[in-house]
């Protein structure tokens, strides 16, 4: 029975360009889909621009736009982006639709209805000079806790800190300057820390999909546990939903300046987007009955699935209020997320003045081909929430050498003479010797099958690649054995030449079959050239034999670094002043547990990073405080292989006067035996924010050098000249 799957991607904000980053989930879902395709299962692959919200209201105002002309633009951008990588989404919408307010509306009305929204009064900063209520990130001030200056109204990043917009000294607002007021207003919340919540989360979270594959990955999973905590706990806080005018995004139906936060629209944009792809198609005369897929008690009966992919830092939106949202009204919940971590790019974050914060534009304009990214994402893929680095020197060994040095130089080295010496047709027969040779190399390419098969479904690509570069390696020793440029030239040789040559384009059909998904663009031109209808998952190991194919023509490139190099050149910024951070509204959700502001913060730190230039101020550099520290005692942690505990003095004492050293958990144990440590001196960052560990609290962190790739060379703790004594400041 084929599978009916709606798939969606997460919807990219429409204020800001599409990155390599983005396009780790976006290739993924798209191999994932055209696996499933070719397997004969119909998939219904939607997605849309993130259009509400503050930063695109601002940022309209900033380029003198209105939001909508802004996001029609934006729009336009980024499809342009995701079809030049191959991401070929059947509908690509927009928020900001008829639609999208439908859904939302209704979804709203429906959790109304079943007592799950609540209006409260709260108290927020507000911008008198602007007339609006200001978001978490477009107030700043001084750190409550260090002091620092310029900091965002929700973290610290110079110590770390995370707290109220309100408890920040001195604040400004980040859109006029002016001093915030708090001023009180009326909220809608939707009630997520309803018993009734909680309990089916617990029972979502626990389900699979139609595969019989676990709804959430096992990381996900772990999440989920911690955010839900104990049968009998409720750790869940309700949602705030609604945003005061001025606000780009719905009105809330019977409260009006209200608005429907950024949030309570986006995903709903999932459900948008397909029901305007199933009009389009209706008007083509194809029915797709969205109500199978949208009605919790239709998709049951009609078996339908709905499969999102998102990155890790949305994970708490789409695995607590999405479902929940849905569940209690009355639709379908998602059967399974499929969750991918960040990108690096050389073991880095993106960073702008390097030039690895590479844009998909740029990528394209540069001429690079889209399908090598496409193969070196697929190949770190392995259905985790891992994050996956882009080392630009091994994505150019590796498509050099499996995709033009294995898999293209199979036909390249044998499609010549199929064409000038037999006319374009593959022999139908084979001498016994060669059909016995084909029977063992088709017996492995079976037998891979069913693993790569398993591989695709699980995700896993990089398993999946590992095989079909196995085969392609069987593939090239048939060919180096056999040597067909030598038979060529031999006398009464022509008939081996014809078998050992159409041996091995079937072989390279094959591999072409396997590798579609990952590589479309180049399987289009392998099926033109082998004259071949468009393969399907079962299809691609049939053998061709007797078949007529067409001249060969030239598949792929090499990467040079040459052409990588223009590229990090092009996506270089100088050194110029930071731009200011495009503000993410997910940071000012006020009910928001510590665990969603958590994940915020890792992606408010990511966004610093990326928009922060190379130099620091030497303001910057004296806020980490370094001292000297006397290691007092050093052992061996039960349980864990990397770390050691140390006992760190720096001159602190308790109230009694007695020497109070700090404990800090270091992963040295590579490389130091604790007693040769005891005794020695080091030095240490004294403001630290506190971390818990598994092991018990760190309270600062010791310094150590090491190699790029992290201790191949071995760790080398600091020690200070003679002279030094603990507590000294290190500047
Ligand atoms: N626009 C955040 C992001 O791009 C947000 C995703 C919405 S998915 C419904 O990370
Ligand atoms: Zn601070």
């Amino acid at each position: 029975m084929p599978r009916k799957i709606l798939v969606t991607n997460a919807l990219p904000y429409a204020n800001g360009d599409i990155h390599l980053g983005h396009l780790v989930g976006y290739i993924q879902a798209d191999i994932w889909v055209r696996f499933q395709r070719m397997r004969g299962h119909s998939v219904h692959y939607v997605c849309a621009d993130d259009t509400h919200g503050t930063p695109v209201m601002l940022r309209a105002e900033k380029e003198g736009l209105t939001p909508e002309q802004l996001i029609d633009r934006v729009h336009g951008e980024h499809l342009r982006d995701f079809t030049a990588f191959g991401v070929a989404f059947d509908n690509y919408h927009s928020t900001h639709s008829a639609e999208n307010r439908f859904y939302a509306e209704d979804i709203y009305a429906k959790l109304r209805a079943g007592g799950l929204i609540d209006t409260r009064s709260i108290e927020q900063y507000y911008d008198p000079v602007k007339e609006m209520f200001l978001p978490d990130r477009f107030i700043k001030g001084e750190c409550p806790k260090c002091g620092a200056a310029d900091q965002y109204g929700d973290n610290c990043e110079a110590c770390g800190a995370a707290y109220a917009p309100t408890e920040l000294k001195n604040p400004y607002s980040a859109v006029s300057g002016a001093k915030p007021v708090l001023k009180t207003s009326e909220h809608y919340f939707f009630r997520l820390s309803d018993e009734r919540a909680v309990a089916f989360l617990r029972e979502w979270t626990r389900g699979t999909n139609a595969a019989g594959e676990r709804r959430l990955q096992a990381e996900a999973a772990n999440k989920m546990k911690e955010w839900l905590g104990e049968e009998g706990e409720n750790k869940l806080s309700d949602w705030d939903i609604s945003r005061d005018a001025p606000y780009f995004g719905f009105e809330i139906p019977g409260a009006p300046g209200k608005y429907f936060y950024v949030w309570l629209d986006a995903p709903i944009g999932y459900l948008a987007s397909f029901r305007n792809l199933a009009d389009k198609r209706a008007a083509e005369g194809e029915s797709i009955v969205v109500e199978d897929y949208t009605d919790a008690a239709r998709a049951a009966t009609a078996g339908t699935e709905m499969v999102h992919f998102i990155g890790k830092d949305i994970l708490y939106f789409h695995a607590l209020f999405w479902p929940a949202m849905l569940k209690f009204a009355g639709y379908a919940t998602p059967s399974q997320l499929c969750v991918n971590g960040f990108l690096t790019v050389d073991g880095a974050k993106m960073s702008k003045s390097r030039g690895t914060f590479i844009t998909a534009h740029s990528y394209i304009a540069q001429k690079l081909n889209p399908e090598w990214l496409r193969y070196y994402f697929a190949g770190k893929s392995n259905g985790t929430m891992e994050d996956v680095d882009l080392n630009l020197d091994d994505m150019i060994a590796k498509v050099n050498s499996d995709l033009v040095g294995k898999f293209v130089n199979i036909a390249s080295r044998c499609a010549g003479f199929i064409a000038k010496r037999f006319d374009g047709r593959l022999a139908s027969e084979l001498n016994e010797e060669l059909a016995l040779q084909w029977g063992a190399l088709d017996a492995k390419f079976q037998m891979a099958h069913a693993k790569i098969t398993q591989a695709y479904e699980d995700r896993d690509y990089s398993r999946a690649l590992r095989e079909i570069m196995a085969l392609a390696d069987q593939a090239n020793s048939f060919v180096n054995d056999e040597k067909p440029w030598e038979l060529a030239k031999q006398p009464n040789n022509e008939a081996r030449l014809h078998q050992v040559c159409s041996i091995a384009i079937g072989l390279f059909k094959a591999l072409t079959g396997l590798l579609k998904p990952v590589l479309p663009k180049l399987a289009e031109q392998v099926e033109a050239f082998l004259n071949i209808a468009p393969m399907t998952w079962n299809d691609a190991l049939e053998p061709l034999a007797g078949h007529t194919i067409n001249a060969y023509q030239h598949l792929m490139t090499r990467i040079d670094r040459k052409q990588v190099d223009a590229l990090l050149e092009a996506n270089r910024e100088s050194l110029a002043p930071a731009a200011a951070p495009t503000a993410k509204e997910a940071k000012d959700a006020k009910a928001a547990s510590s665990q969603q502001r958590h994940a915020e913060k890792q992606q408010h730190a990511a966004q610093a990073a990326e928009t922060a230039s190379e130099h620091i101020s030497i303001d910057d550099f004296t806020k980490v405080e370094l001292r000297i520290a006397r290691i007092v005692n050093a052992e061996h942690v039960d349980g864990a292989d990397k770390l050691i505990r140390l006992q760190l003095d720096i001159g602190e004492t308790d109230d009694a006067g007695a020497a109070k050293p700090r404990q800090v958990f270091a992963g040295i144990k590579s490389a130091y035996d604790p007693a040769s440590l005891v005794g020695r001196l080091t030095v240490m960052v004294a403001n630290l924010a506190p971390r818990k560990m598994k092991f018990g609290m760190s309270e600062g962190m010791v310094l150590a050098a090491s190699d790029a790739e992290g201790q191949t060379a071995g760790l080398f703790l600091l020690s200070p000249d003679a002279g030094a004594t603990p507590g000294m400041r290190v500047k």
